[in-house]
């Protein structure tokens, strides 16, 4: 009986020893961008937030990866109490889905990974690069026939016809007027 008590509080023990340590990892609390955010702007900085104590891991503790497969260049990672931080260079950001990758270590030593995703409503804000792609874009619109930019720029607004057309006919009521009298 007493051997038989023993062995159930060692298994009890196992089964703490395996448990506790499970619990003791940090988790991320919370994000911004935030998991499932759709954003008008790209974000200029990252900041995960952790319900324990963390530190850098080796290698990336963050990475942005694009609709099209390319990763934001992310610098400047600190890990301070809970929270990571860490700066992005958004100016390649494309529209669409994106998911960020986090890494860190927990103060127990163990190290802890997710990922979540986000959206960009719009594409990053006209670069130099983007520029000379609107240049060409351009230029399909002044090879289009002259009529039409004719028609656009040299045509009298439809707003002075109507005033000369009520001109006319107001001139021409006057005189049949005046005939009359
Ligand atoms: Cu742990």
């Amino acid at each position: 009986m007493r051997r038989y008590f023993s062995a159930l509080v060692l298994a009890l023990l196992a089964v703490t020893a395996v448990a506790v340590p499970a619990q003791a990892h940090a988790e991320l609390k919370s994000s911004n961008p935030a998991s499932g955010a759709a954003l008008d702007a790209p974000p200029k900085q990252i900041e995960l937030t952790f319900s324990d104590v963390v530190s850098l891991p080796d290698g990336d503790a963050i990475t942005v990866t694009g609709p099209d497969g390319t990763k934001w260049p992310v610098t400047q990672a600190h890990a301070v109490d809970k929270t990571i931080t860490a700066t992005v260079d958004a100016a390649g950001a494309k529209a669409g889905a994106h998911t960020l990758a986090w890494k860190a270590q927990a103060d127990d030593g163990d190290i802890i990974a997710g990922s979540f995703t986000f959206t960009m409503n719009v594409a990053a804000q006209p670069t130099t690069t983007q520029t000379t792609s609107s240049v060409t874009m351009s230029a399909p619109v002044t090879n289009a026939p002259p009529t039409t930019t004719q028609s656009e720029s040299g045509g009298v607004p439809a707003w002075v016809w109507i005033v000369v057309v009520l001109l006319v006919v107001v001139g021409a009521i006057l005189l049949v007027r005046r005939r009359k009298a």
